[in-house]
């Protein structure tokens, strides 16, 4: 073992770790060499990719830490045994594109909340085995929620206690999954803590999403739909800053506690686009104003006192953090070209054909 202190939890479950944030976590754990073995349980869904994890596997000692394990966190069969090998569960794992929720909910619900439901149960059931002696201790559970269970918040900035309004289908399923995992708290005593982070971004997220759709339809000359007037506001957080706190909050948080992670960088969508396409040297007439997503929430905004008292800062300025996104995409282009192919061509023209063939002008 070398570098840092002992982990607090030596050995994780890391649910939907093939994923963007999911992934950021586990090459950065095991980047610190402190000794920590992942097992990581994912799906596999399109927003998975092996590639993700390629800087730790390419490494002997962190692969030597590192279990991939192919399977969903809605079959019980498959968590119970894993949980049984671990000190804590991080649940990463999500359907999370909310126009995909728009489209198809059902995905959602089966994971957004009866997978959170089927790891609750694992870990239950590990803390009953922790009661009889037959293991060291409970495995505490970490639930990676979102700032979208607030809804759309118009002024001012949510606070862990407000109330919750989701909006969509994607959020509504999220809200739902972190409730159960606030009954565990109340009802079973179970170590349990919630982190609802802001709008992410960053390297290796996948090309759904407004910044690294737009960076990447850009490097080929192809059309930026931008939603609406454009004028709704997202507050960004770097990747390895989110991944970051939900350490943070693993080691530290308080049992049954929320934690909101925000970004501290709110903009409009048409700042980011307007500073993104200045980054790749790339002309604003590549956008184009589309039909508005239904239900659109028009912001996000959190306060961060609570997590702050925790001793957790971000470190990644957005201009700096964009403008190496953006590099990231220019040096990676075999990484996302791969995933805008196959199944991605027909998700584009569900989710953009009409929209762009009905588009004007953005105006700027
Ligand atoms: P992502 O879509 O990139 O990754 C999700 C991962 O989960 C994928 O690897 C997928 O294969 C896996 N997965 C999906 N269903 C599964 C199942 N049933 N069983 C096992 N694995 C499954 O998502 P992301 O952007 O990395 O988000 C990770 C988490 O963070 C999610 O819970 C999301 O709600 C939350 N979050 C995301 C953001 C953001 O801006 N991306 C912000 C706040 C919170
Ligand atoms: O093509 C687009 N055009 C556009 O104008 C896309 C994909 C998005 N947008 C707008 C919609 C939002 O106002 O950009 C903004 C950001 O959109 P997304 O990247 O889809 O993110 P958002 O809906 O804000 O949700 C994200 O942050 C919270 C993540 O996808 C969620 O998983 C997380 O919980």
């Amino acid at each position: 073992m070398s570098g840092g202190t002992a982990p607090r939890f030596p050995r994780l479950l890391v649910t939907g770790g093939a994923g963007f944030i999911g992934s950021c976590f586990v090459r950065d754990v095991l980047a610190r060499k402190d000794g920590t073995h992942i097992t990581v349980l994912d799906k596999m869904t399109y927003a998975g990719n092996r590639a993700n994890l390629a800087p730790a596997e390419a490494d002997p000692e962190q692969a030597a830490r590192l279990l991939f394990v192919v399977g969903d966190i809605a079959d019980a069969s498959v968590v119970a045994p894993l949980a049984s090998e671990v000190d804590a569960i991080v649940n990463f794992a999500a359907e999370s594109h909310v126009d995909r929720s728009i489209l198809d909910p059902e995905a959602f619900l089966r994971t957004d909340v009866m997978g959170v439901h089927v790891l609750l149960e694992a870990a239950r059931a590990e803390a009953e085995r922790a009661r009889r002696g037959e293991r060291a201790g409970a495995p505490r559970m970490l639930q990676v929620s979102t700032d979208e269970v607030y809804g759309s918040v118009e002024t001012g900035e949510s606070r862990e206690g407000d109330l919750l309004e989701p909006r969509s289908p994607y959020s509504a399923a999220k809200a739902a999954g972190e409730l159960l995992v606030r009954s565990y708290f109340v009802t079973y005593g179970m170590d349990v803590v919630v982190t609802r982070g802001s709008n992410t971004y960053g390297p290796y997220h996948h090309p759904e999403k407004l910044i690294p759709l737009f960076i990447t339809n850009a490097m080929d000359d192809q059309q930026l739909p931008l939603y609406g007037d454009g004028l709704q506001r997202r507050d960004w957080l770097y990747v390895a800053d989110h991944a970051g706190a939900i350490g943070h909050v693993l080691a530290h948080g308080v049992a049954g506690e929320t934690y909101n992670v925000p970004g501290d960088n709110e903009r409009t969508n048409r700042d980011v686009v307007t500073a993104l396409l200045d980054d790749l040297g790339k002309p604003w007439s590549l956008v184009r104003q589309v039909e508005d997503r239904p239900g659109h929430d028009r912001r996000y905004a959190m306060d961060g006192t609570r997590l702050a008292a925790l001793g957790w800062t971000n470190r990644m300025p957005f201009e700096r953090g964009l403008a190496a996104t953006v590099e990231w995409y220019r040096a990676n282009q075999d990484w996302w070209r791969a995933i805008k192919s196959g199944e991605w061509t027909d998700y584009y023209q569900r989710q953009y054909g009409a929209r762009l063939a009905g588009s004007r002008e953005a105006g700027r």
